[in-house]
């Protein structure tokens, strides 16, 4: 990491408005870690991955009227938990507020109220058009949260997520190699610095609004240098540009020592994306109407993290 990246990072830190309920939160992630972490010493090695979904906001005001957001729906964070759960992860799900949520995709366009009618005598069912995949989605959830797989820890703005992402990572590095991060989230690369952002409603009588945004602090590289240096690490490259994506994921991996990149591109990210390691890529496309990109994505992430646990690295801070 740069030194003036370094202060940048020090600086957003130490001006972002405190997280409520640190103290709780920081807790709970301890218990869910070491709970999962214990488990690992009677059967297999259990692994925990922190899968982040969704957009970050970006406040205006401090007493937020108004923010930037993005398009980020977290489908991607949610589908790919599931797939992680599946394969005997325990999962962190750090996400939007209000996003899509695990097992519960299908309610990104449908109303939860569609999903049931009332029967005789006021019974609520499941209607039937509906029922097998309802039941399994209820089976499935219940499952994970009652094996203590999951996790879920919403944010909404820049500041909590990255806040958020810090405390998570450093309660996931005595884990070592055994932790995954999988940085689906849209994070905002500019934001209005707190000490800086107005603190009432920006008034329109102002007339035209000038606001300066700052750069965000690039926390790949601090995440993989000091908060959980031996953790395994996939981070997502987006771009609208065809011709530059592959050189942005290669430039992303070299610099932040990510082990894997994701490129994907916002017109088909839907369909396709690729994986991008040091030893080449692999394209990774949708088949039918009904599958979706993310099950044969973690099948192939698992597997990578199964080969890095074999032999894992040096940390790039030179402990062992
Ligand atoms: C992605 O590229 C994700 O695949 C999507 C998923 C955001 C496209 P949805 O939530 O979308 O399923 O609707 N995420 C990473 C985007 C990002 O902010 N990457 C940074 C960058 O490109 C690096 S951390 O600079």
């Amino acid at each position: 990491m740069d030194s003036r990246n370094g202060s940048e990072v020090e600086s957003f830190f130490e001006s972002a408005p405190s997280l409520k309920n640190a103290n709780i939160v920081s807790q709970k992630l301890k218990e869910f870690i070491d709970r999962n972490s214990r488990s690992s010493e009677s059967g297999g090695p259990i692994r925990v991955v922190c899968v982040t979904s969704g957009g970050t906001t970006v406040p205006l005001e401090q007493r937020c009227v108004r923010y930037i957001d993005n398009f980020a729906s977290g489908y991607r964070g949610a589908a790919s938990t599931e797939y992680f759960v599946k394969a005997g992860y325990a999962v962190i799900f750090l996400h939007r507020l209000g996003s899509c949520q695990p097992y519960c995709k299908y309610l990104l366009e449908e109303s939860f109220l569609d999903l049931f009618e009332l029967a005789e005598e006021d019974k609520i069912e499941v209607c039937q058009s509906h029922g097998a995949e309802v039941k399994k989605a209820i089976r499935e959830y219940h499952a994970a949260v009652d094996e203590g797989q999951l996790f879920r820890l919403p944010f909404t703005t820049i500041f909590e997520y990255l806040q958020l992402l810090k405390l998570v990572a450093t309660s996931m590095s005595p884990l070592g190699s055994c932790g995954m991060f999988y940085l689906a989230a849209a994070v905002s690369d500019f934001y209005v610095p707190w000490q800086s952002m107005a603190e009432h409603k920006i008034q329109s009588a102002s007339g035209p609004l000038d606001i300066r945004l700052t750069q965000t602090p690039k926390m790949l590289s601090v995440l993989r240098k000091d908060w959980a240096p031996f953790a395994f690490c996939i981070s997502f490259k987006l771009e609208t540009d065809p011709d530059i994506l592959l050189q942005k994921a290669n430039a992303a991996m070299n610099k932040y020592h990510m082990h894997i990149v994701v490129a994907n591109l916002l017109a088909t990210y839907k369909q396709e994306v690729i994986v991008v390691t040091k030893e080449g890529k692999a394209s990774i496309r949708k088949h039918g109407e009904h599958d979706d990109v993310e099950e044969q994505l973690v099948n192939l992430l698992v597997e990578k993290h199964s080969e890095y646990l074999e032999k894992p690295e040096t940390s790039l801070n030179g402990a062992k």
